[in-house]
């Protein structure tokens, strides 16, 4: 009885040591298989075929099963089999991911981007005020003498408007770039002013400090390579209806044209909610961060449209660990030709700005 008991125990024994064996074998003959799907990935992009092919996954796994012969049944090894497959494409696009130049994995370290004496990204907190439009000297100086007045650098304005109307004021144009210029140069500020294409790029290129990509030029991939060649930061703002993934690829344009100074600049995407203009996708924010290595900040003024409920907003953006704020503010919102009813007046503007900074 004893002798048989030990026999037993040691015929477990050998049992488990082949299991364990055959795991091993398991194991490295996965991670071959992953090895060469990853390969195979890499070429279908460069060749621009679809890394899901369902076709040939149905003919792998006839061919599987024509072979097994059990134990196991058909049903269990298909299952076993989809699961790897899944994994694999799950790891295609992980590795293609990670290894955009945008990627955190590419490059752990957060990327500062400089300008005059300023610094955008890491551990600081960046904000950028101005009005929708630039409408005139004065409305532009009014803005800039305020934002002096609180110790801050940065101005934005609208010159060229992408408008959702033809018919709506669409910008004062170079005009208003060149207003731009003689303020931020009598105030010494940062401005940041959007391009809507290549011509307005030429144009304002050496008049402007920071060009900003607007949300509907989000995917005009010929802009962002265009921008990607120039030695000036750029704002990236988000597609209202663009996923977080579309929104790094987009980045990953610009970057991989060799430039690097790329802000990402989260600003509501479009959902069923009407209550505002768009929703702000505040886990954007954590996202970003994250996976890449880029600054993020957030247009609180076009995330909601209404200036009620901007500065907890802004609170929350910031609690999320964004690494700046953009706002509009307009000396006299009530005439302002553009975004009137969610541009702050000076008054709202320093509630606003007292709240976020004590
Ligand atoms: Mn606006």
């Amino acid at each position: 009885m004893i002798k048989e008991k030990v026999d037993s125990m040691d015929r477990i024994k050998e049992l488990r040591q082949r299991i364990d064996k055959v795991n091993q074998q398991i194991l490295k003959l996965l991670n071959e298989r992953a090895q060469i799907a990853l390969e195979i990935g890499l070429e279908k992009r460069k060749s621009g075929h679809a890394m899901y092919d369902p076709i040939r996954e149905k003919e792998i796994l006839d061919s599987i099963l024509k072979e097994n012969q059990g134990p196991f049944s058909n049903e269990v090894i298909a299952y076993l089999f989809k699961e790897i497959f899944k994994a694999t494409l799950a790891l295609q696009k992980d590795e293609f991911i990670n290894n955009l130049k945008i990627s955190r994995k590419y490059q752990n370290e957060d990327t500062l981007i400089k300008i005059k004496g300023e610094i955008i990204g890491g551990s600081n907190t960046t904000y950028i005020f101005g009005p929708c439009s630039i409408e005139s000297v004065e409305q532009l100086e009014e803005v800039a003498k305020l934002l002096v007045n609180k110790g801050l650098k940065f101005i934005r304005g609208g010159a060229y408007k992408p408008r959702t109307s033809p018919y709506d004021f669409q910008g004062l144009g170079f005009t208003g770039v060149k207003i731009m210029k003689e303020i931020t140069d009598k105030y010494n500020l940062i401005s940041v002013i959007e391009v809507l294409n290549e011509k307005q790029l030429e144009e304002a290129y050496d008049y402007i400090d920071i060009i900003q990509i607007g949300s509907r030029n989000m995917d005009n991939f010929s802009l962002l390579r265009s921008v990607g060649q120039t030695n000036k930061p750029v704002i990236l703002k988000r597609g209202y209806s663009s996923t977080i993934e579309e929104f790094k690829l987009a980045a990953e344009y610009i970057v991989s044209e060799g430039n690097q100074q790329v802000i990402l600049c989260e600003r509501g995407i479009r959902t069923f909610e009407t209550a505002t203009r768009n929703t702000l996708d505040i886990s954007a924010i954590p996202i970003l961060k994250k996976e890449t290595h880029l600054p993020v900040i957030v247009d609180v003024s076009h995330a909601a449209g209404r200036k009620d409920i901007m500065t907890l907003l802004a609170k929350a953006s910031l609690a999320a660990n964004c690494n700046g704020i953009m706002a509009e503010i307009h000396p006299n919102p009530f005439v302002a030709l553009s975004d009137s009813h969610q541009q702050m007046n000076f008054a709202e503007f320093e509630s606003f700005y007292q709240a976020l900074i004590e």
